[in-house]
Protein backbone atom coordinates (compact mmCIF):
# COMPACT_ATOMS: atom_id res chain seq x y z
CA UNK A 1 0.00 0.00 0.00
CA UNK A 2 1.04 3.58 -0.86
CA UNK A 3 1.05 6.07 1.59
CA UNK A 4 -0.38 8.54 -0.79
CA UNK A 5 -0.60 11.35 1.82
CA UNK A 6 3.13 11.26 2.89
CA UNK A 7 3.62 10.79 -1.23
CA UNK A 8 2.29 14.25 -1.74
CA UNK A 9 3.87 15.70 0.60
CA UNK A 10 7.47 15.05 -1.90
CA UNK A 11 5.72 17.02 -4.69
CA UNK A 12 5.12 20.65 -3.83
CA UNK A 13 3.19 21.35 -6.68
CA UNK A 14 0.34 19.21 -5.57
CA UNK A 15 -0.26 22.09 -3.11
CA UNK A 16 -0.56 24.79 -5.83
CA UNK A 17 -4.33 26.66 -6.13
CA UNK A 18 -5.81 27.13 -10.14
CA UNK A 19 -8.56 29.70 -10.76
CA UNK A 20 -8.76 29.32 -7.24
CA UNK A 21 -9.16 25.89 -6.62
CA UNK A 22 -7.59 23.12 -5.33
CA UNK A 23 -4.99 21.46 -8.03
CA UNK A 24 -6.30 18.52 -8.69
CA UNK A 25 -3.72 16.74 -11.56
CA UNK A 26 -4.94 14.20 -13.64
CA UNK A 27 -2.39 14.46 -16.39
CA UNK A 28 0.16 12.53 -15.74
CA UNK A 29 0.22 10.66 -18.96
CA UNK A 30 1.34 13.85 -20.92
CA UNK A 31 3.96 14.33 -17.88
CA UNK A 32 3.98 13.42 -14.60
CA UNK A 33 4.77 15.99 -11.29
CA UNK A 34 8.69 15.24 -10.17
CA UNK A 35 9.09 14.88 -6.41
CA UNK A 36 11.37 17.17 -4.42
CA UNK A 37 13.98 14.56 -4.70
CA UNK A 38 14.43 15.08 -8.68
CA UNK A 39 14.75 18.63 -8.23
CA UNK A 40 17.31 18.53 -5.86
CA UNK A 41 19.39 15.77 -7.65
CA UNK A 42 19.73 17.94 -10.58
CA UNK A 43 19.97 21.33 -8.69
CA UNK A 44 23.13 19.16 -7.11
CA UNK A 45 24.44 18.64 -10.14
CA UNK A 46 24.80 21.92 -11.07
CA UNK A 47 25.48 23.46 -7.58
CA UNK A 48 28.46 21.10 -6.58
CA UNK A 49 29.25 18.66 -9.50
CA UNK A 50 28.86 20.26 -12.84
CA UNK A 51 30.74 19.67 -15.69
CA UNK A 52 31.16 17.80 -18.87
CA UNK A 53 31.63 14.06 -19.15
CA UNK A 54 33.66 11.70 -20.53
CA UNK A 55 36.45 14.44 -21.63
CA UNK A 56 38.17 15.97 -18.50
CA UNK A 57 40.68 14.96 -16.14
CA UNK A 58 39.60 16.93 -13.41
CA UNK A 59 37.61 16.28 -10.57
CA UNK A 60 34.50 17.42 -11.36
CA UNK A 61 34.68 16.00 -14.38
CA UNK A 62 35.06 12.83 -12.93
CA UNK A 63 32.55 13.33 -10.61
CA UNK A 64 30.37 14.09 -13.13
CA UNK A 65 30.92 11.11 -15.80
CA UNK A 66 30.58 8.60 -12.54
CA UNK A 67 27.15 10.05 -11.91
CA UNK A 68 25.86 9.92 -15.27
CA UNK A 69 27.04 6.42 -15.91
CA UNK A 70 25.73 5.60 -12.78
CA UNK A 71 22.47 7.10 -13.91
CA UNK A 72 22.76 4.56 -17.01
CA UNK A 73 23.39 1.32 -14.95
CA UNK A 74 20.48 2.34 -12.46
CA UNK A 75 18.02 2.84 -15.49
CA UNK A 76 19.12 -0.84 -17.40
CA UNK A 77 18.85 -2.00 -13.96
CA UNK A 78 15.21 -0.74 -13.94
CA UNK A 79 13.78 -2.10 -16.83
CA UNK A 80 16.34 -5.61 -16.84
CA UNK A 81 18.72 -4.28 -19.32
CA UNK A 82 22.57 -4.48 -20.05
CA UNK A 83 24.01 -0.96 -19.30
CA UNK A 84 25.61 -1.24 -22.60
CA UNK A 85 22.24 -1.08 -24.03
CA UNK A 86 21.00 1.85 -22.80
CA UNK A 87 21.35 5.02 -24.77
CA UNK A 88 20.18 8.36 -23.47
CA UNK A 89 17.75 10.43 -26.01
CA UNK A 90 16.10 13.19 -26.21
CA UNK A 91 12.81 11.61 -25.38
CA UNK A 92 10.95 8.63 -26.63
CA UNK A 93 10.67 9.89 -29.90
CA UNK A 94 13.86 10.12 -30.41
CA UNK A 95 14.34 6.72 -29.70
CA UNK A 96 11.72 5.52 -32.33
CA UNK A 97 13.64 8.10 -34.61
CA UNK A 98 17.23 6.19 -34.27
CA UNK A 99 15.44 2.70 -34.66
CA UNK A 100 13.95 3.89 -38.06
CA UNK A 101 16.92 5.49 -39.14
CA UNK A 102 19.34 2.95 -38.27
CA UNK A 103 17.75 -0.30 -38.48
CA UNK A 104 14.53 0.29 -40.59
CA UNK A 105 16.02 2.04 -43.12
CA UNK A 106 18.69 -0.53 -43.67
CA UNK A 107 17.70 -3.82 -42.93
CA UNK A 108 13.96 -4.09 -44.26
CA UNK A 109 13.61 -4.63 -47.62
CA UNK A 110 10.44 -5.12 -50.78
CA UNK A 111 9.12 -8.08 -49.40
CA UNK A 112 9.63 -7.24 -45.77
CA UNK A 113 6.26 -6.23 -43.28
CA UNK A 114 6.61 -3.61 -40.58
CA UNK A 115 4.05 -4.38 -38.69
CA UNK A 116 2.40 -1.78 -35.98
CA UNK A 117 -0.95 -1.09 -34.75
CA UNK A 118 -3.59 1.27 -34.91
CA UNK A 119 -3.01 2.22 -31.13
CA UNK A 120 0.33 3.46 -31.54
CA UNK A 121 1.48 6.74 -30.77
CA UNK A 122 2.76 8.87 -34.00
CA UNK A 123 6.14 8.98 -32.03
CA UNK A 124 5.25 5.02 -32.70
CA UNK A 125 4.27 5.62 -36.36
CA UNK A 126 5.69 8.81 -38.12
CA UNK A 127 8.89 7.69 -37.71
CA UNK A 128 8.31 4.31 -40.39
CA UNK A 129 6.32 6.08 -42.60
CA UNK A 130 9.48 8.28 -43.14
CA UNK A 131 11.57 5.45 -43.91
CA UNK A 132 9.59 3.14 -45.78
CA UNK A 133 10.01 5.12 -49.21
CA UNK A 134 13.54 4.53 -49.55
CA UNK A 135 13.21 1.06 -47.77
CA UNK A 136 10.56 -0.25 -49.78
CA UNK A 137 8.84 -2.64 -47.13
CA UNK A 138 5.29 -2.83 -46.69
CA UNK A 139 3.72 -1.05 -43.84
CA UNK A 140 0.79 -3.22 -41.80
CA UNK A 141 -1.56 -1.74 -38.62
CA UNK A 142 -3.27 -4.32 -36.67
CA UNK A 143 -7.01 -2.98 -36.41
CA UNK A 144 -8.29 -2.00 -32.50
CA UNK A 145 -11.29 -4.30 -31.86
CA UNK A 146 -14.45 -2.04 -30.65
CA UNK A 147 -12.93 -3.10 -26.71
CA UNK A 148 -10.42 -1.48 -27.19
CA UNK A 149 -8.03 -4.60 -27.50
CA UNK A 150 -5.58 -5.65 -30.52
CA UNK A 151 -7.66 -7.43 -33.52
CA UNK A 152 -5.21 -10.54 -32.61
CA UNK A 153 -6.95 -12.35 -35.71
CA UNK A 154 -5.53 -9.89 -37.71
CA UNK A 155 -2.19 -10.03 -36.42
CA UNK A 156 -1.54 -14.12 -36.35
CA UNK A 157 -2.65 -13.46 -39.98
CA UNK A 158 0.17 -10.92 -41.06
CA UNK A 159 2.81 -12.87 -38.64
CA UNK A 160 1.88 -15.94 -40.41
CA UNK A 161 3.10 -14.75 -43.51
CA UNK A 162 6.39 -15.11 -42.48
CA UNK A 163 7.15 -11.74 -43.64
CA UNK A 164 7.11 -9.63 -40.80
CA UNK A 165 10.71 -8.31 -40.33
CA UNK A 166 9.87 -5.64 -37.39
CA UNK A 167 7.25 -5.71 -34.96
CA UNK A 168 6.37 -2.60 -32.92
CA UNK A 169 3.71 -2.29 -30.29
CA UNK A 170 2.86 -0.02 -27.33
CA UNK A 171 2.94 -2.22 -24.07
CA UNK A 172 0.49 0.66 -22.76
CA UNK A 173 -2.34 2.82 -24.86
CA UNK A 174 -2.09 6.21 -23.94
CA UNK A 175 -5.33 6.97 -24.78
CA UNK A 176 -7.15 3.50 -24.23
CA UNK A 177 -5.24 2.28 -21.20
CA UNK A 178 -5.15 -0.87 -23.27
CA UNK A 179 -2.28 -3.36 -21.52
CA UNK A 180 -1.28 -5.17 -24.42
CA UNK A 181 -0.06 -8.84 -24.08
CA UNK A 182 3.53 -8.15 -25.55
CA UNK A 183 5.69 -11.02 -24.10
CA UNK A 184 2.76 -13.48 -26.24
CA UNK A 185 2.81 -11.59 -29.61
CA UNK A 186 6.87 -11.24 -29.25
CA UNK A 187 6.87 -14.79 -29.17
CA UNK A 188 4.68 -15.38 -32.08
CA UNK A 189 6.72 -13.12 -34.31
CA UNK A 190 9.67 -14.28 -33.34
CA UNK A 191 8.52 -18.13 -34.07
CA UNK A 192 7.38 -17.08 -36.97
CA UNK A 193 10.63 -15.35 -38.51
CA UNK A 194 13.71 -15.62 -36.95
CA UNK A 195 15.37 -12.51 -38.14
CA UNK A 196 12.18 -10.29 -36.79
CA UNK A 197 13.08 -7.59 -34.05
CA UNK A 198 10.57 -6.97 -31.67
CA UNK A 199 10.45 -2.66 -30.63
CA UNK A 200 7.99 -1.81 -27.67
CA UNK A 201 6.53 1.24 -26.95
CA UNK A 202 7.42 1.58 -23.18
CA UNK A 203 5.99 5.35 -22.91
CA UNK A 204 2.89 4.84 -20.15
CA UNK A 205 4.39 1.25 -19.23
CA UNK A 206 7.50 1.78 -17.56
CA UNK A 207 6.24 4.85 -15.29
CA UNK A 208 3.53 2.32 -14.42
CA UNK A 209 4.10 -1.13 -14.48
CA UNK A 210 7.16 -3.46 -13.28
CA UNK A 211 9.40 -3.95 -16.68
CA UNK A 212 11.62 -6.60 -17.69
CA UNK A 213 12.90 -6.79 -21.24
CA UNK A 214 13.55 -10.22 -21.27
CA UNK A 215 10.50 -11.25 -19.57
CA UNK A 216 8.45 -8.35 -22.63
CA UNK A 217 10.35 -10.36 -25.58
CA UNK A 218 11.63 -7.42 -26.55
CA UNK A 219 14.75 -6.39 -28.57
CA UNK A 220 14.23 -2.93 -27.73
CA UNK A 221 12.34 -0.34 -25.74
CA UNK A 222 12.11 3.00 -26.16
CA UNK A 223 10.36 5.23 -22.85
CA UNK A 224 10.55 9.12 -21.76
CA UNK A 225 12.10 10.75 -18.47
CA UNK A 226 9.10 13.26 -17.78
CA UNK A 227 6.50 10.77 -17.37
CA UNK A 228 8.21 8.77 -14.68
CA UNK A 229 8.82 11.50 -12.28
CA UNK A 230 12.02 12.29 -14.04
CA UNK A 231 12.32 15.57 -15.90
CA UNK A 232 11.92 16.51 -19.44
CA UNK A 233 14.86 15.97 -22.23
CA UNK A 234 15.68 12.69 -21.54
CA UNK A 235 14.49 9.22 -23.12
CA UNK A 236 15.67 5.88 -23.34
CA UNK A 237 16.29 3.44 -26.62
CA UNK A 238 17.29 -0.10 -24.04
CA UNK A 239 18.25 -3.44 -25.49
CA UNK A 240 20.18 -5.71 -27.15
CA UNK A 241 23.53 -4.21 -27.37
CA UNK A 242 24.55 -6.54 -29.85
CA UNK A 243 21.76 -5.54 -31.96
CA UNK A 244 22.51 -1.89 -31.27
CA UNK A 245 26.38 -2.48 -32.07
CA UNK A 246 25.23 -3.44 -36.10
CA UNK A 247 24.12 -0.24 -36.54
CA UNK A 248 25.60 3.08 -37.94
CA UNK A 249 25.36 5.74 -35.88
CA UNK A 250 22.85 8.15 -36.10
CA UNK A 251 23.50 11.65 -35.12
CA UNK A 252 27.42 12.45 -35.46
CA UNK A 253 29.82 14.89 -33.82
CA UNK A 254 31.76 14.56 -30.50
CA UNK A 255 31.70 11.93 -28.20
CA UNK A 256 30.55 8.93 -30.95
CA UNK A 257 33.59 8.55 -32.12
CA UNK A 258 36.77 6.53 -31.82
CA UNK A 259 38.71 8.47 -34.32
CA UNK A 260 38.60 11.54 -36.53
CA UNK A 261 40.56 12.11 -39.95
CA UNK A 262 39.46 14.17 -42.72
CA UNK A 263 39.88 11.27 -44.61
CA UNK A 264 37.19 9.48 -42.97
CA UNK A 265 35.95 8.44 -39.12
CA UNK A 266 36.35 5.36 -36.63
CA UNK A 267 33.25 5.22 -34.13
CA UNK A 268 32.94 4.87 -30.48
CA UNK A 269 31.75 1.83 -28.89
CA UNK A 270 27.98 1.31 -27.89
CA UNK A 271 26.21 2.92 -26.40
CA UNK A 272 28.44 6.02 -26.65
CA UNK A 273 28.24 5.62 -30.81
CA UNK A 274 24.53 6.54 -30.17
CA UNK A 275 25.46 10.19 -27.94
CA UNK A 276 26.73 12.11 -29.85
CA UNK A 277 27.78 15.39 -28.58
CA UNK A 278 27.52 16.69 -25.34
CA UNK A 279 24.76 14.29 -23.55
CA UNK A 280 21.56 15.25 -20.93
CA UNK A 281 23.74 15.07 -17.67
CA UNK A 282 21.69 16.72 -15.23
CA UNK A 283 18.59 15.03 -16.43
CA UNK A 284 20.50 11.57 -16.56
CA UNK A 285 20.70 12.01 -12.83
CA UNK A 286 17.17 13.38 -12.69
CA UNK A 287 16.11 10.48 -14.15
CA UNK A 288 18.40 8.40 -11.57
CA UNK A 289 16.41 10.01 -8.71
CA UNK A 290 13.19 9.49 -10.46
CA UNK A 291 13.86 5.43 -10.10
CA UNK A 292 15.12 5.94 -6.62
CA UNK A 293 11.51 7.17 -5.62
CA UNK A 294 9.98 4.58 -7.56
CA UNK A 295 11.91 1.48 -6.49
CA UNK A 296 11.66 2.67 -3.00
CA UNK A 297 7.61 2.75 -3.21
CA UNK A 298 8.04 -0.34 -5.51
CA UNK A 299 6.41 -0.76 -8.88
CA UNK A 300 3.99 -3.32 -7.71
CA UNK A 301 2.71 -1.03 -5.35
CA UNK A 302 2.28 1.93 -7.66
CA UNK A 303 0.21 -0.56 -9.66
CA UNK A 304 -1.66 -1.92 -7.15
CA UNK A 305 -2.39 1.93 -6.15
CA UNK A 306 -3.54 2.66 -9.78
CA UNK A 307 -5.93 -0.40 -10.16
CA UNK A 308 -7.43 0.81 -6.88
CA UNK A 309 -8.28 3.99 -8.37
CA UNK A 310 -9.28 3.05 -11.66
CA UNK A 311 -11.44 0.49 -9.54
CA UNK A 312 -12.94 3.34 -8.09
CA UNK A 313 -12.94 5.98 -11.51
CA UNK A 314 -14.32 3.63 -13.58
CA UNK A 315 -17.35 2.62 -12.06
CA UNK A 316 -17.84 6.31 -11.23
CA UNK A 317 -17.43 7.76 -14.77
CA UNK A 318 -20.02 5.01 -16.26
CA UNK A 319 -22.49 6.04 -13.51
CA UNK A 320 -22.50 9.73 -14.64
CA UNK A 321 -25.37 9.69 -16.95
CA UNK A 322 -24.20 10.59 -21.16
CA UNK A 323 -20.72 9.66 -20.17
CA UNK A 324 -18.71 6.51 -22.05
CA UNK A 325 -15.50 5.07 -20.90
CA UNK A 326 -12.84 4.17 -24.23
CA UNK A 327 -11.20 0.88 -23.73
CA UNK A 328 -11.54 -1.68 -21.37
CA UNK A 329 -13.16 -1.43 -17.85
CA UNK A 330 -11.16 -3.97 -16.13
CA UNK A 331 -8.82 -2.07 -14.41
CA UNK A 332 -6.52 -5.45 -14.28
CA UNK A 333 -6.07 -5.32 -17.97
CA UNK A 334 -5.58 -1.61 -18.55
CA UNK A 335 -3.44 1.42 -17.19
CA UNK A 336 -4.34 4.33 -15.42
CA UNK A 337 -5.43 6.72 -18.70
CA UNK A 338 -9.14 6.79 -19.20
CA UNK A 339 -10.51 8.58 -22.38
CA UNK A 340 -14.45 9.30 -21.84
CA UNK A 341 -16.97 10.91 -24.30
CA UNK A 342 -19.67 13.41 -22.92
CA UNK A 343 -22.66 13.15 -24.67
CA UNK A 344 -23.51 16.70 -26.62
CA UNK A 345 -19.94 17.93 -25.40
CA UNK A 346 -17.08 18.93 -27.54
CA UNK A 347 -14.08 17.14 -25.43
CA UNK A 348 -11.70 20.78 -25.86
CA UNK A 349 -15.22 22.33 -23.82
CA UNK A 350 -15.23 19.94 -21.36
CA UNK A 351 -11.21 20.09 -20.65
CA UNK A 352 -11.86 24.11 -20.19
CA UNK A 353 -14.43 23.99 -17.73
CA UNK A 354 -12.75 21.28 -15.67
CA UNK A 355 -10.01 23.09 -15.83
CA UNK A 356 -11.68 26.03 -14.07
CA UNK A 357 -12.88 23.48 -11.45
CA UNK A 358 -9.37 22.87 -10.72
CA UNK A 359 -9.32 19.85 -12.32
CA UNK A 360 -6.47 19.31 -15.29
CA UNK A 361 -7.03 16.80 -17.63
CA UNK A 362 -5.35 16.49 -21.50
CA UNK A 363 -8.35 16.72 -24.04
CA UNK A 364 -7.82 15.80 -28.04
CA UNK A 365 -6.09 13.67 -30.16
CA UNK A 366 -3.73 12.74 -27.18
CA UNK A 367 -1.03 12.18 -30.78
CA UNK A 368 -2.76 9.14 -31.45
CA UNK A 369 -5.27 10.22 -34.05
CA UNK A 370 -5.51 6.82 -35.70
CA UNK A 371 -6.56 5.36 -32.54
CA UNK A 372 -8.80 8.19 -31.85
CA UNK A 373 -10.59 7.70 -35.21
CA UNK A 374 -10.87 4.41 -35.21
CA UNK A 375 -13.30 5.53 -31.74
CA UNK A 376 -15.53 7.35 -34.35
CA UNK A 377 -14.31 10.69 -32.98
CA UNK A 378 -11.69 13.39 -33.11
CA UNK A 379 -10.94 13.76 -29.89
CA UNK A 380 -11.65 12.40 -26.56
CA UNK A 381 -11.17 14.26 -22.40
CA UNK A 382 -8.53 12.02 -21.36
CA UNK A 383 -8.05 11.82 -17.08
CA UNK A 384 -4.64 9.85 -16.00
CA UNK A 385 -3.76 9.17 -12.42
CA UNK A 386 -0.19 8.08 -10.74
CA UNK A 387 0.75 7.48 -7.44
CA UNK A 388 0.13 10.77 -5.77
CA UNK A 389 -3.85 10.83 -6.76
CA UNK A 390 -6.09 10.10 -4.17
CA UNK A 391 -9.76 8.65 -4.00
CA UNK A 392 -10.90 12.29 -3.60
CA UNK A 393 -9.46 13.45 -6.37
CA UNK A 394 -11.56 10.93 -8.30
CA UNK A 395 -15.17 12.22 -6.69
CA UNK A 396 -13.35 15.77 -7.57
CA UNK A 397 -13.27 14.57 -11.29
CA UNK A 398 -16.66 13.08 -10.94
CA UNK A 399 -17.81 16.44 -9.90
CA UNK A 400 -16.00 18.50 -12.28
CA UNK A 401 -17.98 16.29 -15.13
CA UNK A 402 -21.29 16.88 -13.47
CA UNK A 403 -20.37 20.50 -13.49
CA UNK A 404 -19.16 20.88 -16.97
CA UNK A 405 -22.77 19.40 -17.93
CA UNK A 406 -24.46 22.07 -15.74
CA UNK A 407 -22.12 24.12 -16.92
CA UNK A 408 -23.67 23.87 -21.14
CA UNK A 409 -26.96 22.50 -19.37
CA UNK A 410 -26.04 19.23 -21.05
CA UNK A 411 -28.28 16.10 -19.81
CA UNK A 412 -30.11 18.53 -17.02
N1 LIG B 1 2.31 10.84 -24.97
C1 LIG B 1 0.39 11.98 -24.05
O1 LIG B 1 -0.18 12.96 -23.58
P1 LIG B 1 7.66 11.80 -25.93
O2 LIG B 1 6.82 12.93 -26.41
O3 LIG B 1 8.73 11.43 -26.92
O4 LIG B 1 8.17 11.97 -24.54
O5 LIG B 1 6.69 10.53 -25.82
C2 LIG B 1 6.03 10.08 -26.95
C3 LIG B 1 5.05 8.99 -26.62
C4 LIG B 1 5.25 7.75 -27.17
N2 LIG B 1 4.42 6.73 -26.90
C5 LIG B 1 3.36 6.87 -26.09
C6 LIG B 1 2.49 5.69 -25.82
C7 LIG B 1 3.09 8.12 -25.51
O6 LIG B 1 2.04 8.25 -24.70
C8 LIG B 1 3.94 9.21 -25.79
C9 LIG B 1 3.66 10.58 -25.23
C10 LIG B 1 1.88 12.06 -24.30
O7 LIG B 1 -0.20 10.94 -24.30
C11 LIG B 1 2.27 13.30 -25.01
S1 LIG B 1 1.68 13.39 -26.64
Amino acid sequence: MLDVTAIREDFPILRRTVHGRPLVYLDSAATSQKPRAVVEAMSRFYAEHNANVHRGIHALAEEATEQYEAARAKVARFVGADPRGVVFTKNATEAFNLLAYCWARLRLREGDILLSTQMEHHANIVPWQLVQPEAGFELRWVPVLPDGTLDLEYFDEVVATGRVKLFTVTAMSNVVGTINPVRELAAKVRAANAEAIVVVDGAQSVPHLPTDLLDLGADFLCFSGHKMLGPTGIGVLAGDPDLLDRMPPFLGGGEMIANVTLEGTTFNEVPYKFEAGTPVIAEAIGLAAAIDYLTALGMDNVRKHEIDLLSQAIPALQAIEGVTVHGPTDPNVRGAAVSFAVDGLHPHDVGTIMDREGVAVRAGHHCAKPLVRVLGSVATTRASFYLYNTPEEITALVNAIEATKRFFKVGT
